[in-house]
């Protein structure tokens, strides 16, 4: 099965061209699209999507700050280590997130079952990636999860930093704006079910940063396989490969992101939304032969050897209650979803990840 790539521009044409009175009708190869949105993201838990206002250059312009930054000194990087605010802003050093698949044994469970070509890598312990969390978009004035919505952190000599990650942030959440919006139509749901729960969301441009260098033997798990616990994420292309997903059917699949194109993902917010129609998609990030073609080619062009994804995780606000939308509600599975507030949902994920405090959560 080969993921599609879908072209946003003729929706986004539609959004400008139509006036106020038939701005809610669209017309049938407009819905067909919406259509094929929904069921590539249900049946693969991932798309690929072209935008026009997220240029390669923008991408490359982004890749080449953060190569920047985490060829720093581990020394001048943990400056920006916020662990007291469970590193949800700043720098994550290696070794401090810990992949689901590690730690859930309903997940590790299902795994064994998994016919052998298909299993994931194991992990042997926390992810040896580091990750940098850098909050975009406006934050609710009132919110009772003030930790999730943190002030963000500089690094000192970087005076581009702010503009680079909120202008590729903005443009990457545009995106998701529209698949969201495209996805709801498919879906059979409002056009803006998704949308409006979207807004002043805890959105986070988290790019992760892995030193193939140190770790560039084929095999070494970078993210071991698990799910993201957010609503959409959307990558940017990567200088060097590496993600596998896996599809609705279990397939593994190796994903291969064209120049200009922006990865997509289903993520556990999504899942609680759609109750269960669409399920959060599975992906580990693994050296593959691939990676190392792509570590010998940078080596011998004297490029960073820093593999560096540019991911956002796309948030439902944190006040806003999680639970099975429109037609939704009345699915055979909706009391697996049952109702839940976005920000608690995320603060439970996060503990297990290692990532917020497993005290606090419980009280
Ligand atoms: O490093 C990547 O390409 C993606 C890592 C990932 O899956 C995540 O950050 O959740
Ligand atoms: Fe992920």
């Amino acid at each position: 099965m080969e993921i599609p790539v879908i072209d946003l521009a003729p929706y986004l044409e539609s959004l400008e061209n139509h006036d106020c009175a038939d701005k809610n009708e669209l017309d049938l190869s407009l819905k067909n699209l919406c259509s094929e949105v929904s069921r590539t993201l249900r049946d693969t838990g991932a798309l690929l999507v072209k935008d026009p206002r997220c240029t390669a250059d923008d991408n490359d312009r982004f890749l080449d700050m953060m190569e920047m930054y985490f060829e720093m000194p581990d020394e001048f990087k943990r400056r920006q280590e916020r662990s007291h605010l469970h590193y949800q802003v700043g720098v994550t050093p290696e070794g401090v997130e810990v992949p689901r698949s590690l730690v859930d044994e309903e997940m590790q469970e299902k795994l064994k079952a998994m016919p052998e070509e298909f299993q994931p890598s194991t992990p042997t312990g926390p992810d040896p990636k580091w990750r940098y969390m850098w909050r975009v978009g406006s934050r609710p004035p009132v919110t009772r999860f003030k930790e999730l919505n943190s002030e963000p952190v500089i690094p000192d000599g970087f005076p581009t930093w702010k503009d680079t990650m909120d202008s590729w942030g903005n443009k990457m959440i545009s995106a998701i704006e529209v698949v969201a919006e495209m996805a709801a139509v498919g879906f059979g749901l409002q056009k803006d079910a998704f949308t409006s729960l979207m807004k002043q969301g805890p959105h986070l441009l988290a790019p992760t940063g892995s030193d193939l260098r140190r770790h560039g033997q084929i095999g070494t798990v970078f993210a071991g396989y698990h799910y993201d616990l957010n609503f959409l994420t959307i990558h940017g292309r990567s200088r060097f490969p590496g993600l596998n997903i896996w599809l609705r059917n279990g397939q593994k699949m190796e994903v291969k992101v064209p120049v200009g194109c922006l990865l997509i993902q289903t993520g556990k917010q999504l899942e609680w939304l759609t109750g269960g129609d669409c399920i959060a998609g599975m992906h580990e990030v693994v050296v593959t032969d691939r990676t190392v073609d792509a570590i010998k080619l940078s080596l011998s062009q004297n490029r960073s050897l820093w593999r560096v994804s540019s991911t956002l995780f796309g948030h439902i606000a944190s006040d806003a209650v999680l639970k099975p939308l429109g037609h939704f509600g009345s699915s055979p599975l909706a009391s697996k979803y049952p109702p839940v507030c976005a920000g608690e949902f995320v603060e439970q994920e996060l503990s297990v990840i290692n990532l917020k405090g497993k005290k606090e959560v419980a009280s």
